[in-house]
């Protein structure tokens, strides 16, 4: 074997080595979830064959030639037995593409497929696409509803990066061919982390939106919206009302959006989302949780203080740093839930839980109830109901303080 082909078979075992490492829970976890080792998908799983040009001859030095920055924020979605994301790839040229990781498991062994999606374009043709969220609908489609950034044409001279988000959709009935619709038309000038509800409402389809005046500030635009649509193609929205609204001193005291298309549960749709707030070391994104009525997809019923999932360790730090965001779970048939989240804008992990549990932690959880003064009376409230329980024998081996 030439020193060559030597190097290329190193770059191979550690690949190798990376995509079949086991990604066992992390205990004890918080009885909500357990978050999982490794990260489930990273720039280092795509293909060698995606970066590198594996012909000696035009690549002497075996450098890669175009090389994948991140991989994040990814749609996800259970089918005949395996596991899907739709990864949010973006190469170092910036530009975000959707690619499809399979896996066996929920929690490993995640492998992309050879090709990236070569997504159809509008006539107006998308500058980047991202964090699509895969929907199961019942008109028997799979959606994929994506962010589609544009340049925006009013910027004055000069300014090369004032842009404008609207939301994509295009459907396919098997990842692999796609179809692409219009944007979706809504009311507000900009739209982004649009989702679809997986059920018809009042015979129409249904959408939770995130209005915003601005590509970054949402402005007038104050929390996850909501709108019905006669039809897919195209996609309208006359009336926009707002679901759950952004609040001061709050984790989406800044702004919010939605996550996957919520979970069906017995007690009502739950839904996993995404707040963000203002630091002096700028946005934090964390993910939280909240669950609408069954048959009001859009009435908020239960809203746990705080977050679900904030960034920890490693999570913190990257591309875009102290970032948890949230736009794929898979909730099966057994009850069992992953959610998969991208932290700071560069890789993936997953978290796994119940639907049982994310039902008790969103009736359970009490709201915020948005002072400190009130937010110590409501800990103290628990704490003296423990202390009485402390008491008992059974406890003994719990220490105060
Ligand atoms: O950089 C953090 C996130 O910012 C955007 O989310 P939002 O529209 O809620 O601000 C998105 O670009 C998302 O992809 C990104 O993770």
């Amino acid at each position: 074997m030439s020193a060559w082909m030597e190097k290329l078979k190193s770059l191979s075992d550690a690949h190798e080595r990376l995509l079949n490492r086991s990604n066992p829970a992390v205990e004890p976890g918080n009885g909500i979830y357990f978050r999982h080792e490794h990260p489930v998908v990273t720039n280092e799983h795509t293909p060698i064959y995606w970066r590198y040009d594996l012909n000696p001859e035009t690549n002497p030095f075996l450098m890669e030639r175009i090389g994948v920055n991140a991989a994040f924020n990814p749609g996800a979605i259970y089918l005949n037995g395996k596991y899907y994301l739709m990864v949010r790839t973006e190469g170092v040229d910036r530009k975000s593409f959707f690619a499809v990781a399979e896996s066996d498991s929920p929690t490993e062994g995640f492998r992309f497929w050879d090709y990236p999606v070569l997504l159809p374009e509008t006539e107006d043709p998308d500058i980047n696409v991202y964090d699509m969220r895969l929907v199961q609908h019942e008109d028997g489609y799979i959606y994929g509803l994506f962010c589609t950034e544009r340049k925006d044409p009013d910027a004055p001279k000069g300014d090369t990066s004032s842009a404008t988000a609207q939301g994509g959709i295009a459907r396919t009935k098997d990842l692999k061919t796609w179809e692409r619709l219009p944007d979706l038309k809504t009311p507000s000038p900009q739209q982004r982390n649009v989702v679809l509800h997986p059920e018809f409402v009042d015979g129409k389809y249904a959408f939770y939106t995130r209005p915003q005046d601005g590509f970054i500030d949402t402005g007038a635009g104050g929390g996850i919206g909501w709108g019905l649509s006669d039809s897919m193609n195209p996609a309208v929205i006359d009336k926009e009302i707002i679901v759950d609204e952004k609040k001061y001193h709050t984790i989406k005291e800044v702004k919010n959006g939605q996550g996957p298309a919520p979970i069906k549960t017995s007690k009502g749709w739950l839904h996993i989302a995404h707040g963000v707030r203002n630091t002096a070391a700028g946005l934090r994104y964390v993910v939280y949780a909240f669950m609408t009525e069954l048959n009001e997809p859009n009435r908020v019923t239960h809203a746990p203080g705080g977050h679900l999932i904030a960034p920890e360790g490693i999570e913190r730090v990257g591309d875009v740093s102290n970032v948890i965001f949230s736009n794929g779970v898979i909730a099966k048939d057994s009850g069992e839930v992953y959610i998969y989240y991208a932290s700071s804008d560069t890789r993936v992990h997953v978290a796994s839980t119940t639907v049982d549990k994310l039902v008790d932690y969103v009736l359970n959880t009490p709201a915020d109830p948005l002072r400190s003064r009130a937010c110590v009376e409501q800990r103290s409230e628990l704490i003296s109901r423990n202390l009485e329980l402390m008491a008992r024998p059974a406890y003994a081996f719990l220490k105060r303080g």
